[in-house]
């Protein structure tokens, strides 16, 4: 029989994202290796403040063409703010993926890993999720200037929530949290203070929760479970956030389980009808961009998400195995992690162990 064959779009990005995103593909080549399929990398190099200086945009015409084909896109990071302003890059980029491609799950696992200290105490069995909606919410296109410059000056930007965005992740959320098994999902929410869309997102998430009597439900006003995060993060299993809410809770919760630098993130259209994208949670970190020292574990997680999302269920397992395998061993940490080895001495150390 032949070996099933899969065609990866590799989109490094700026800074550290053209440092870690090769490790990712070594690991993931050494998993294709092992486990009999054959991956085809194919190279972009949009999506990225070099390609915008060049062409005066993120992404050419024809980006959807030239990608949207592909099984997986495998993503760097964005962002060089010394030349494009973060907003251009970011909503020239990645959000057009998201949207266009319909990727409405931001899946952001948190998990205490072996070996790793976690910088307080509170901290000893994290494991829980982040289900983020990726396509509307605070990200929203809505609002405007007016009299700029102006001591009349107007600023506005509205929050964008729709039935079907609402209630896709929130089922999304309860779905999963039945399949792991420990069914238990927590709500961020904000419907004291932001009048409108908030309590509709508490509506939506009480009626959701109706039709799962089998999962657990809570909710926390967001600046309370920020708090909670800190002081009690093994209460969490699945916590479904919208747009803004996630993002933020997803540097939080990396944080407190040691690095930002070993989170992984999927960004998935559930129903397959366009590739999904992987990505580490963190993004180009110019301050160390260069220097060959990024940790490239959320890298190479989230290539362990790709294999997964493909279906090579046992070479995703075998990765993540090989990053605990890896991070417990203090010879190969990098510097955020307290260690001196270099991204690529950690990438291939992970390689190695795959093999
Ligand atoms: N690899 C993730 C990345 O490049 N992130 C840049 C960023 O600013 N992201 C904000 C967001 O995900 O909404």
């Amino acid at each position: 029989m032949n070996e099933p064959t899969y065609r990866i779009a590799s989109i490094p990005g700026d800074g550290i994202g053209v440092e870690v995103l090769p490790q990712g593909e070594i690991v993931l080549r050494a998993a294709a290796e092992r486990y009999g399929f054959t991956l085809r990398f194919d190279r972009f190099e949009f999506a990225s403040c070099d390609y915008y200086l060049a062409h005066g945009r993120m992404l050419p015409e024809d980006w959807k063409e030239q990608i949207g084909a592909h099984d997986a896109l495998f993503f760097g990071a964005v962002g060089w703010p010394q030349t494009v302003p973060d907003h251009v890059s970011l909503w020239g980029s990645l959000v057009q993926f998201r949207r266009e491609f319909d990727q409405y799950v931001s899946l952001r696992p948190v998990k205490l890993m072996p070996g790793v200290d976690a910088p307080l105490k509170t901290a000893r069995d994290i494991d829980f999720v982040i289900v983020r909606e990726n396509t509307e919410g605070e990200y929203s296109q809505v609002g405007g200037r007016m009299f700029s410059g102006t001591e009349r000056e107007i600023v506005t930007q509205e929050t964008v929530m729709t039935r079907v965005g609402v209630d896709r992740i929130l089922r999304y959320a309860f779905e999963l949290a039945t399949r792991r098994g420990t069914p238990h999902v927590t709500s961020a929410t904000k419907s004291n203070g932001i009048s409108i869309t908030m309590p509709y997102w508490d509506e939506r998430a009480a009626a959701m929760a109706a039709e799962h009597p089998d999962v657990a439900f809570d909710k926390f006003h967001i600046d309370n479970l920020a708090a909670q995060f800190v002081l009690r993060p093994d209460h969490f299993d699945v916590v479904v956030a919208s747009n803004l809410f996630g993002d933020i809770l997803s540097d939080l919760g990396p944080a407190l389980s040691g690095t930002i630098g070993i989170a992984p993130s999927a960004n998935i259209n559930p129903e397959r009808r366009f590739p999904s994208l992987f990505e580490p949670v963190h993004g180009s970190a110019p301050d160390i961009a260069g220097k060959g020292i990024a940790n490239p574990v959320g890298q190479i997680w989230a290539a362990s998400m790709l294999l997964d999302h493909l279906g090579e269920r046992d070479a995703a397992a075998a990765v993540l195995r090989a990053v605990e395998e890896v991070l417990a061993d203090p010879a190969v940490r990098t510097p955020d992690l307290g260690g001196t080895a270099t991204t690529e001495t950690c990438g291939r150390a992970i390689a190695d162990a795959v093999r």
